[in-house]
């Protein structure tokens, strides 16, 4: 008996897999496309297992989608302009691309290792300049169709690296690397108009009935529409010259009633006025705009404000007037910049009111309470109830309320009712070398330029430095001066290169045609767009998720393609994660360095000292719990670790790496090979034709087959790929257990054999693959179609019919529920009353009434 080597099997089929271009595919018109798409990494150094995690998944349905007759679309590139590649080369003085196309030969190696089917003709990396020169032209026809312009905009500087920060590299208002405090500045940037498309980006989420509620959701709220009201504030004590209205926006016009204040952000233009002739209110707006610009940091810091000394008039209280303070948490970005603040029905507003001593007026009553003594305390009532305290409001819900108020309001010519968006236009413009420079030259004379086509691309230049902040294309002696391509003075280039958020906003529309001379060809997205399937991870819920339905609605109407929606299904696979282990000092230890000495207990391999075990967190570097794959599959194989990936838990979920689980995941392959193996000479030869007869237990082991078969089918549509898992273990089982004698028996096993591995092939694809061929048969499993069950033999429900002869009622029979025809008519004549009432006459023709009757015509 011999023993499945994986390492040997795999690399034997991968070999012959690449070589006979089984997963090379063209439009073909005449076929119904599938294309599946899972998120490309970033070349960060190794593949990490929740990249195994969410390629075999994609795997497992491109396979699956392939064996049922698609002309499946599968391909695989680099997300690889970005920070890390800096940070590299600032570390270890590596150059970025040496460190990016390192990484991609080393990833690129390991996912072979997985026998994933992947078209890698179509391999395509961002930081290639047959990529980004595709992506500069993009820019320049997207500045055409205005859907990208230049505006200053406030950033996160770190004067100390001299660079823009994210908001996620701003930790507690300091640069996370250099560690100094950050600034927030004002910069001239680019941005793409994504705000053209709020309304549009908000109803197609309704359409797309394939992506998880969870992540619809999440767009929802991230494009934020909210209706509201401007209102136009009268400022009754300024002086001279600037505009005498102030305009805020709010989403609770009903709650005007309660209004003690108002609040302009750090940098609205009166903001910017007043400071120039008080150095109070400078020294102020400085401190704010220390703050940084991320939300997050605004909704926690404390609520501080500034008194302008203004006032304005309220618009339905004629002796009330309100003070104008500058506050830390308004926004420029949203709205108008400018807000009146309701105490008792905002938090904030109530928090500023608190701190300024400024009146709390509740105006909304929540059900069930006394108007009399209602008082909100510290928390301010956000929810519904009836106006009081409120004028003409007063008894109305917070509905109506709103509506009364605003046509007040635009009756008076004081406001109007408006609808508003939490999502802001997209700014790409960093001040960073290792990403796609943006195509503009600036001329004095001229302003910015775009690069004519001609020109183009603009590339990077390999000659660059990293021993001092700032960006290397500024320092550049030559690089960023050029000429105007307008008067052809001496001009600049823009020195910013794009979001690597741009970069992968459309890649999956260059796979399409990876080498078309234009960004893409036209025949080829149309046949292959929109993506079918695209697999990732719910971190990218947002950014990369809207950025990319943005994109796609841009390259329409810039005449690239004819999709508004680039992924029709999304699934969004959980992580991997595993026990943490720490030592009696309280280090961190990989799990190599443990053994596990039972459930929950273990001890450092060397030391013999007990280690503390903590409960499943997701894999990262920092814990130590990691399993590298490249390990993994050098011990057990790839297949073992794909199957494991997939059987435990349903893969939208969390899953646990265990060693235990690997190992069993390890025997069950060595089960199937045997299973083949040992019953290799005794089966009927591929092909053979289904004996005559069938003994009950063939029959009932067909039964099994069939019915496994029917519904892994459905568990693959579905996603429950660790059903399909357990589905395949029990049938093994069977199988197992099945005592073949006759040649009957003998042919359903093999039948049952087949079965299994052709169902393990879009998991197990090395394994099935060589089993394939040991049970006898030429060519490639991955070119088999996908199996489809005997109707007869998956019911189990029984159908009584009624057997004829001439149109006389002889016998009844039971068979399954829509068993064939053929089956019905062998069930009738095999009845001995049928057989005495032909009398030894052969049928003229039979007629099956499905379900009721077989009439015999003799
Ligand atoms: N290049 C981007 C990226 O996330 C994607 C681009 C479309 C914006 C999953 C895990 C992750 C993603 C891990 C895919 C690591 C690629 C990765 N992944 N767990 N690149 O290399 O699930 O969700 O970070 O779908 O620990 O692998 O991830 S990436």
């Amino acid at each position: 008996m011999s023993r499945y080597n994986a390492k040997e099997t795999e690399e034997k089929w991968q070999k012959r897999w690449e070589e006979a271009r089984c997963f090379a595919v063209e439009e073909d018109p005449s076929r119904e496309k599938y294309y599946v798409l899972e998120m490309f990494p970033y070349p960060s150094g190794k593949i990490h297992m929740g990249h195994v995690r969410n390629y075999t998944i994609g795997d497992v349905v491109a396979r699956y989608k392939k064996a049922k007759g698609f002309n499946v679309l599968h391909p695989m590139g680099w997300d690889a302009f970005g920070l890390p590649a800096e940070n590299a080369a600032m570390e270890r003085g590596v150059h970025p691309a040496s460190w990016t196309y390192d990484n991609i030969a080393t990833m690129r190696d390991q996912l072979k290792l997985m026998g994933l089917s992947l078209d890698w003709d179509r391999e395509i990396a961002t930081c290639h300049p047959g990529y980004y020169a595709q992506q500069q032209r993009l820019f320049v026809e997207m500045m055409k169709k205005d859907l990208v312009y230049r505006k200053e905009s406030s950033v996160n500087w770190d004067p100390v690296d001299q660079t823009v920060l994210a908001n996620e590299q701003v930790i507690d208002g300091k640069g996370w690397r250099s560690g100094a405090p950050i600034e927030r500045r004002k910069l001239s940037q680019w941005f793409f108009k994504i705000t053209a498309f709020s309304d549009e980006l908000l109803a197609a989420l309704d359409e797309l009935d394939r992506w998880p509620e969870k992540v619809r959701l999440m767009q929802r709220n991230w494009i934020g529409r909210s209706e509201g009201a401007t209102i136009h504030f009268e400022i009754t004590n300024q002086s001279g010259g600037r505009d005498d209205r102030l305009t805020v926006f709010t989403t609770r016009p009903d709650t005007l009633f309660g209004a003690s204040f108002c609040a302009i952000a750090a940098n609205h233009p009166l903001a910017t006025e007043i400071a120039e002739t008080s150095a109070e209110a400078a020294a102020f707006i400085a401190e704010c705009n220390r703050l940084g610009t991320s939300e997050e940091a605004i909704e926690t810091a404390e609520k501080q404000g500034f008194d302008t000394g203004l006032t304005v008039q309220h618009p339905f209280v004629a002796d009330l007037q309100l003070p104008v303070y500058i506050a830390n948490f308004v926004l420029m970005e949203y709205g108008t910049g400018a807000i009146f603040g309701c105490p008792a029905h905002d938090q904030r507003d109530l928090d500023f009111a608190r701190k300024y001593k400024l009146p709390v007026i509740p105006v909304v009553l929540p059900p069930e309470a006394d108007p009399a003594t209602f008082d909100v305390g510290d928390e301010a009532f956000t929810g519904d109830g009836k106006a009081f305290n409120s004028g003409f409001l007063d008894g109305l819900g917070v509905t109506e309320a709103k509506r009364a108020a605003i046509d007040k309001l635009a009756a008076q010519g004081d406001g109007e009712g408006t609808i508003q968006y939490r999502l802001r236009d997209w700014g790409i413009s960093r001040q960073r070398y290792w990403g796609c420079p943006i195509p503009v030259i600036h001329c004095a004379g001229c302003g910015p330029q775009a690069v004519p086509a001609e020109d183009l691309p603009v590339s990077l230049p390999d000659d660059v430095t990293f021993d001092r902040p700032g960006n290397p294309l500024v320092h550049h002696p030559t690089w960023k001066h050029t000429t105007c391509p307008s008067c052809g003075g001496k001009a600049e280039r823009d020195t910013d290169t794009m979001d690597t958020f741009v970069d992968s906003s459309w890649y999956f529309a260059r796979f399409c045609s990876p080498r078309a001379e234009g960004p893409m060809d036209r025949g080829a997205v149309d046949y292959w767009l929109p993506v079918d399937q695209y697999i990732g991870g719910i971190e990218h819920a947002i950014l990369h998720l809207l950025y990319a339905r943005f994109f796609t609605r841009a390259l329409a109407e810039v005449g690239y393609v004819g999709v508004a929606e680039p992924f029709a299904g999304l699934f969004t696979q959980g992580m991997v994660c595993h026990e943490t282990y720490k030592d009696g000092d309280g280090k961190w230890l990989f799990p190599e360095e443990v053994e596990k000495t039972g459930e929950g207990k273990a001890v450092h391999v060397e030391t013999k000292n007990p280690v503390s075990v903590g409960r499943a967190v997701k894999m990262s570097k920092s814990m130590r719990n990691v399993v590298d794959p490249e390990a993994i599959i050098s011990t057990y194989g790839a297949d073992t670790a794909r199957w494991f990936m997939i059987s435990d838990s349903p893969p939208e979920r969390d899953m646990e790496w265990t060693d235990a689980g690997v190992e069993g995941a390890w025997r069950f392959t060595q089960r199937l090979w045997r299973l083949v193996d040992e019953n290799l000479e005794s089966l009927p030869p591929a092909g053979a034709p289904q004996p005559g007869d069938l003994s009950d237990s063939a029959v009932e082991l067909r039964r099994r087959v069939h019915k496994t078969v029917d519904a892994c089918g459905d568990d693959l549509e579905q996603f429950r790929f660790n059903r399909a898992v357990a589905r395949i273990y029990e049938l093994a089982n069977s199988l197992g257990a099945f005592k073949a004698s006759d040649a009957g028996s003998l042919w359903a096993l093999r039948e049952g054999l087949e079965l299994v591995v052709r169902l393990i092939g879009p998991m197990m694809p090395h394994l099935a693959e060589e089993l394939w061929e040991q049970l006898g048969h030429e060519g490639y499993l991955v070119d088999v179609a996908w199996p489809s069950a005997d109707a007869s033999l998956v019911s189990d429900e029984k159908a009584t019919l009624a057997v004829q002869v001439n149109g006389k009622k002889r016998a009844t029979i039971s068979l399954s529920v829509d068993a064939a025809e053929d089956e019905a008519k062998s069930a009738a004549l095999a009845e001995p009353a049928v057989q005495r009432a032909m009398d030894g006459k052969s049928a003229r023709k039979i007629i099956v009434v499905k379900n009721r009757i077989v009439n015999v015509v003799v």
